[in-house]
């Protein structure tokens, strides 16, 4: 067998990278055709859960459904990836106990919220300092880090690719992939 299904759960600050390294580790992926899929923001926020906003309630609702697709596609015998800033540390736990040891795999993509802020990509920070967000994750509303991720990345001084390298080494390690 190729793979064994699982589930890497990102999370970071806004403009940490986590869809950005998620989207590389899926290209490598590919490439050692393992079959995969990544639900970020584009796919679920504007689909599934565009109901929803920023306030906590509506985040933990977020994570919850997001959890149960992840859940799905593992069923599926699918290497998935979901990229959510997933702030609270309870709803992490929760995505995690649905699924067998070994198959949740915590991707804390550790960012500085100093660099997030000078990179800034959709000008939401300055929006928020500016009071014209509210609920901004790291300035107004909590981000809790993970204590003890299967994968700390400090994507400060690496590359992208070094990043999704980081990833996929754990993956052969564990014999995943
Ligand atoms: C945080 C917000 C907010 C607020 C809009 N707080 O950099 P982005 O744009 O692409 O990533 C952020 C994204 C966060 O959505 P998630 O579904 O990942 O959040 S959570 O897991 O907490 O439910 C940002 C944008 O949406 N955004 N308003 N108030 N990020």
């Amino acid at each position: 067998k190729q793979q064994k299904a699982c589930l890497l759960w990102y999370t970071g600050l806004s403009g940490s990278g986590k869809s950005t390294i998620a989207n590389a580790v899926d290209a490598l992926l590919f490439q050692r055709k393992c079959h995969s899929y990544l639900l970020d923001g584009d796919n679920v926020r504007h689909g599934l859960n565009g109901d929803l906003g920023f306030s906590d309630e509506d985040r933990v609702e977020n994570i919850r459904r997001i959890s149960e697709v992840g859940q799905l596609f593992v069923d599926a015998g699918l290497i998935v990836s979901t990229a959510f800033i997933s702030p609270f540390r309870a709803d992490r736990a929760l995505a995690a106990s649905k699924l067998a040891p070994g198959e949740f795999i915590e991707v804390f993509i550790d960012t500085p919220i100093e660099i997030c802020e000078q990179r800034d990509p959709k000008g939401l920070y300055k929006l928020a300092r500016a009071g014209e967000i509210k609920d901004f994750t790291g300035i107004d509303s909590a981000y809790e880090a993970p204590e003890n991720p299967q994968i700390h990345i400090n994507s400060a001084n690496k590359s992208v690719e070094q990043c999704a390298q980081q990833v996929v080494d754990y993956l052969v390690e564990q014999g995943l992939i």
